[in-house]
């Protein structure tokens, strides 16, 4: 297996995860939250280079929610004020049932999440069993929504491959994967680790990877260096160096677009994306 960025692409395609599911607003007061302040997110980010945007959303008391009116909302709010790509979040909270996460497909996004198996979460369990996956997958393929497989650890690579066997290529044709490191639980965030898991990736397919927490900036470097994209935002880390916390989604978004010219691989635009990852134009 030859890493790749993918379908001739030879920059990078940077993913903002401004809120996740984990951190509360109390805690985190500069999270992106309402609908305002992830749209002025999204452009924001948009500005510094980014070309994708994974959503979680949160209700009025800033709690993680899978309400179908606000999905609905918050996509219609991100193609109008953004173009950004959307993304949708089925990982949702931990808490949250199956039923509730496949329903987040109904809110058409461009894109959603499908995360390849069950890992321990911290001290919570992220419960994602096979047949939930293919169900998944199945309910993508028809409704022609891009998943991007989110793999916290690299047995979920096997099942990776597994599913595109029996039930064959996504929507769009292309394999685009996440490695998500360094969750308590999941594969650590080291250059090993990426190096390794880059083995098992499907043929042809393309990848970005995010580091939790510590593990951002390693994982972000060794991502650069074998070819790979770059995930970043408050949902995964909310301290930018030692001592300091993030300031905002962007500056994280500004960072990983700044590397990315170094690299010699920079941050490349929406309309580079949808190609890359086979996104319908007419969205
Ligand atoms: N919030 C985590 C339990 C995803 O968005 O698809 C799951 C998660 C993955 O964030
Ligand atoms: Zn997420």
């Amino acid at each position: 297996m030859t890493a790749s960025s993918g379908r001739g692409s030879s920059g990078t395609l940077i993913t903002v995860a401004p809120t996740g599911a984990e951190h509360s607003k109390a805690e985190v007061p500069n999270l992106p939250v309402t609908l305002e302040e992830l749209v002025r997110t999204g452009q924001d980010c948009e500005r510094v280079g980014a070309s994708m945007i994974h959503v979680h959303v949160r209700d009025a008391e800033a709690r993680p929610s899978l309400d179908q009116g606000l999905l609905k909302e918050t996509v219609a709010a991100l193609r109008g004020e953004t173009n950004l790509i959307v993304q949708l979040s089925t990982g949702g909270a931990v808490t949250d049932p199956e039923e509730d996460r496949l329903a987040v497909l109904d809110a058409m996004p461009d894109s959603a999440s499908c995360t390849m198996g069950t890992v321990n979460f911290g001290d919570a369990v992220f419960m994602n069993r096979w047949e939930f996956i293919v169900e998944l997958h199945k309910r993508m393929q028809e409704r022609e929504i891009v998943p991007e497989y989110e793999i916290f650890d690299v047995g979920q690579l096997a099942s990776l491959n597994r599913l595109l066997d029996e039930h064959g290529a996504p929507a769009g044709g292309h394999v685009h994967v996440d490695l998500v490191m360094g969750v308590p639980g999941g594969m650590p965030g080291t250059t090993e680790m990426l190096t390794s898991a880059l083995r098992l990736l499907p043929q042809g397919a393309s990848f970005s990877a995010t580091g939790i927490g510590r593990t951002s900036l390693p994982v972000m470097l060794a991502s650069l260096s074998a070819g790979g994209h770059l995930r970043v935002g408050m949902e995964d880390t909310l301290s930018y160096a030692r001592g300091e916390r993030v300031r905002d989604n962007a500056q994280l978004a500004a960072r990983a677009a700044a590397l990315s010219r170094i690299a010699q691989r920079p941050p490349i635009a929406v309309d580079e994306a949808l190609a890359l990852l086979g996104v319908r134009q007419s969205r």
